[in-house]
């Protein structure tokens, strides 16, 4: 068994009910939820004419491998209506793969730990809620640390 931390968004209709549906379904798929963090509404990230996100991280326990579980994350996005209109655009749900256990990986398609995490306070505010010690793999800093460090070079900008 792995355990894995997924990133969750949502920035068209109904946003908080894409979230939960989202982890219902994951959990229906035998995933086991073992951490949520709050829903928080933040402001667009990178493209920013979009409206406001609610975002939420979880953890849960699987025996499906990266590639596997990365196609399960992607049909749950499409049974909940996503379209893919511009990189980065509006989207009723988004689900992004942060960690798999310690695993390291460069594939096309799945780059793990996701790359950009260090640079999101919408992912790390939430993911310091249920695991602040959680260290990455490659950064070798905890997820506490790292949210102050994207905190401190804001400050400093
Ligand atoms: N996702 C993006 C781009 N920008 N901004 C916020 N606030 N929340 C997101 O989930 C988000 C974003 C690409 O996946
Ligand atoms: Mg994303
Ligand atoms: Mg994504």
């Amino acid at each position: 068994m792995s355990i894995v931390f997924i990133a969750l968004g949502s920035n068209l209709g109904k946003r908080s009910f894409y979230i939960k549906e989202a982890i219902k379904r994951l959990q229906e798929e035998g995933l086991e939820l073992l951490a949520k963090s709050s829903l928080i509404e933040t402001q667009p990230y990178g493209v920013t004419d979009q409206p406001n996100f609610i975002n939420a991280v979880i953890s849960m326990k699987t025996s499906l491998e990266p590639q596997v579980l990365l196609q399960l994350l992607l049909q749950i996005e499409q049974e909940l209506g996503r379209v893919r209109k511009r990189h980065w655009g509006e989207r009723t749900i988004d689900l992004d793969l942060l960690f798999y256990d310690e695993v390291i990986l460069q594939e096309k398609n799945l780059i793990l730990p996701h790359p950009d995490l260090q640079n999101r306070d919408f992912v790390l505010g939430p993911l310091v809620e249920i695991a602040p010690n959680l260290r990455h793999p490659v950064l070798g800093i905890t997820a506490k640390d790292l949210l102050l460090n994207l905190k401190n070079g804001a400050e400093k900008r």
